[in-house]
């Protein structure tokens, strides 16, 4: 599969729950490249912005307050194959219907607090990216873990 960037972004119940680490570190372990991370106060515009597709949605304004009420942590992640994988880490968008060992499955119970955000398809990975990143804050830089893990 193509070298493509997902963004990956633990939601403010994550962060005030001390669960950064820890969903940070299953990506870190899959193997994936972290080209971009910070903690970010999301304005409310951002946030419309980001969800637009479901603008229609009866639950679309508690949404919006969810993820502006607390510092979120924005990540870009990059690798082959990475969105359908993170998707896969990450589990089902109800942590109920989540398969244990998933970040949802393992780590909450509700859709309204599920924890985490992954990108839906290499375009939205980059739409998200460039949303949420400044140029600069991306960082160029190559693993030595690498030729370990891609022959
Ligand atoms: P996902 O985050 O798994 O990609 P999505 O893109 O369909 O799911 O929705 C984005 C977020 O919106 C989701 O993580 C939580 C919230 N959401 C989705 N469906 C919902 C619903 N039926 N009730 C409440 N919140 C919902
Ligand atoms: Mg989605």
């Amino acid at each position: 599969s193509e070298v493509e960037q997902s963004y990956i972004m633990i939601k403010p119940d994550g962060v005030q729950r001390g669960l950064v680490g820890e969903i940070i570190s299953r990506f870190e372990k899959k193997g994936f490249l972290l080209k971009g991370l910070k903690l970010f106060q999301c304005p409310k515009e951002l946030a419309q912005e980001h969800y637009k597709d479901l603008s229609e949605r009866p639950f679309f304004p508690k949404l919006i307050e969810y993820i502006t009420s607390g510092p979120v942590v924005c990540m870009a992640w990059e690798g082959a194959g990475v969105v359908a994988s993170a998707r896969k880490l990450i589990g089902a968008t109800n942590p109920l219907q989540a398969e244990p060992g998933t970040i949802r499955g393992d780590l909450a119970v509700q859709t309204g607090r599920n924890v985490v955000h992954g990108s839906d398809s290499a375009d939205n990975g980059k739409r998200e990216i460039a949303l949420w990143f400044k140029e600069g804050e991306l960082a160029q830089w190559e693993s030595v873990h690498t030729p370990w893990l891609i022959e």
